[in-house]
C-alpha cells in the first residue's frame, strides 16, 4: 500500500512537460493520442498519453452528447496548499470542459466553464464534476466546500455543453460529500450516486447530522460505509426522494468491510450499464485501485466482482466510463505531466466487457 505522500521517480517526459503547464488557458486544441507509450525514467511505459497538456486536469467525468465527446474534469493548479489528508493541496478555483469528436482526434479546451467566484454559497475546493442532459439543457454538478467547509453538490445550467454555465443560487437541497455522478437508466429516469471519504467528508454523514469529530478511518470489523444515491428530480436540478446508502456486498453476500481495503468504497464513483447490468464502478483510495461491482437495480444492491484498473501513477485514482459508436472508453488520470499527486492529467483507454460480463482489468503502466 502507498501511504499518501508516496511519490514514483520523476520522468524526464514530465519534467520537460511541467513548464508548459500553466494554471490558465484560454480555448485550444492540442492532439490526442491515445495508447502511445514513451517509456517514464523508472523503465515503464504508460497506456495512454495525455489528452492535454497546456492545463492539468483530473477526474474526468466523459459524455457523448449529439455524437461527440464532452469530457468534465477538475482543473488543477498549483496554489501551494501543503498536501493533508483532507486533501487541501486540491484547490480548484475553476472548470474547463475538453471536447473531441471521437478518441485519437483533436482535443478541444473549451476555456473557463464555471468559476469559483460566481457560486454565491461556495467557499473553496472545486472537486471532481459531472455533467447531464435533458430538454434542451446541459447541467453541471459539482462538488465545493460551502463557507462552513462543508462539501455540498450545487448545480450549474447551460444551453451548451461546453457551458459558460449559471450556478444555482443554493446547493441541491440534501446534498453532501462529493464526486457526484449522474446516470439517466435506459427508462428516462436520472440517478445521482456520490460521495468520498477522509477529504470528501462521507463519514462525517452517519447520520443527518454533520459531524465533524468523526475520524476518518472506520474501525476495520465495522461495515465500510456505502456511496449515497438519490433520483433526481424531473428539472435535473434537486433530490426526488430520499438519499440512500448504496449496499456493496462480497461474493458471499457478506457486506464489505471497512478493513476491506481493496474492495470497499473510498470515492469517485460512476455507473454504466451494459446488456441490462448495472456496473458501479470507483476508487479503492488508498490501495490504488478501480474496481466493480454489479446489480439488478440502478440504486443496489452491488456486488464486488474485481479490479477494473491496477494503480495510476499519483495517489489519487479516478475514472468515467462512455460507449461511442458501438466502442467503449474509460477515462482516467494520473501525474505524468508533473509526477505531484494535485497536479494530474486526464487519458483514455479503450474498455472492454468480456463475453461473460466481467471487465477486463486494465494495465495503466507496464514494464
Ligand atoms: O480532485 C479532487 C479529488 O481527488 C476528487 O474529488 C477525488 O475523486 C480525487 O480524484
Amino acid at each position: 500500500m502507498r501511504s499518501f505522500f508516496s511519490r514514483s521517480l520523476p520522468s524526464l517526459l514530465a519534467l520537460a512537460a511541467l513548464g508548459a503547464c500553466q494554471g490558465t488557458s484560454t480555448s485550444q486544441e492540442t492532439a490526442a493520442s491515445a495508447n502511445t507509450a514513451p517509456a517514464d525514467s523508472t523503465g515503464g511505459n504508460y497506456l495512454s498519453q495525455p489528452l492535454v497538456s497546456d492545463i492539468y486536469t483530473a477526474d474526468p467525468s466523459a459524455h457523448v452528447f449529439n455524437g461527440k465527446i464532452y469530457v468534465y474534469p477538475s482543473h488543477d493548479i498549483e496554489t501551494g496548499m501543503p498536501e493533508n489528508d483532507n486533501g487541501d493541496h486540491f484547490a480548484m478555483r475553476d472548470y474547463h470542459i475538453l471536447s473531441m469528436d471521437s478518441v485519437g482526434g483533436k482535443v478541444t479546451d473549451n476555456g473557463v466553464a464555471l468559476d469559483l467566484k460566481d457560486i454565491p454559497w461556495a467557499k473553496r475546493q472545486l472537486w471532481a464534476p459531472d455533467a447531464a442532459f435533458k430538454d434542451g439543457t446541459y447541467y453541471l454538478y459539482f462538488p465545493v466546500k460551502d463557507k462552513q467547509d462543508i462539501f455540498r453538490i450545487g448545480v450549474a445550467t447551460s444551453t451548451s455543453p461546453t457551458g459558460p454555465f449559471k450556478a444555482d443560487p443554493q446547493p441541491i437541497k440534501g446534498s453532501y460529500s462529493i464526486d457526484p455522478a449522474v446516470f439517466t437508466d435506459t427508462d428516462g429516469q436520472a440517478y445521482m450516486y456520490f460521495g468520498g471519504i477522509w477529504g470528501g467528508q462521507l463519514q462525517r454523514w452517519r447520520t443527518a447530522q454533520y459531524d465533524s469529530t468523526v475520524a476518518p478511518s472506520q474501525p476495520a470489523n465495522e461495515v465500510a460505509i456505502g456511496p449515497r444515491v438519490a433520483r433526481m428530480s424531473a428539472d435535473m436540478k434537486q433530490f426526488d426522494g430520499p438519499v440512500k446508502e448504496i449496499q456493496l456486498l462480497g461474493k458471499d453476500g457478506k457486506p464489505l468491510l471497512a478493513g476491506d481495503n481493496e474492495k470497499r468504497f473510498f470515492e469517485g464513483i460512476w455507473m454504466h450499464k451494459y446488456n441490462g447490468k448495472y456496473y458501479l464502478t470507483y476508487s479503492t483510495g488508498d490501495t490504488h485501485l478501480l474496481v466493480y461491482a454489479t446489480g439488478t437495480s440502478p440504486t443496489g444492491p452491488f456486488t464486488y466482482q474485481g479490479v477494473l484498473m491496477q494503480p495510476v501513477q499519483g495517489w489519487t485514482t479516478h475514472h468515467s466510463i462512455i460507449e461511442q459508436n458501438g466502442k467503449w472508453y474509460i477515462f482516467y488520470h494520473d501525474t505524468q505531466l508533473s509526477n505531484k499527486t494535485w497536479l494530474r492529467n486526464v487519458k483514455v483507454t479503450e474498455l472492454t466487457h468480456n463475453p461473460d460480463g466481467s471487465l477486463a482489468t486494465i494495465e495503466p503502466m507496464t514494464k
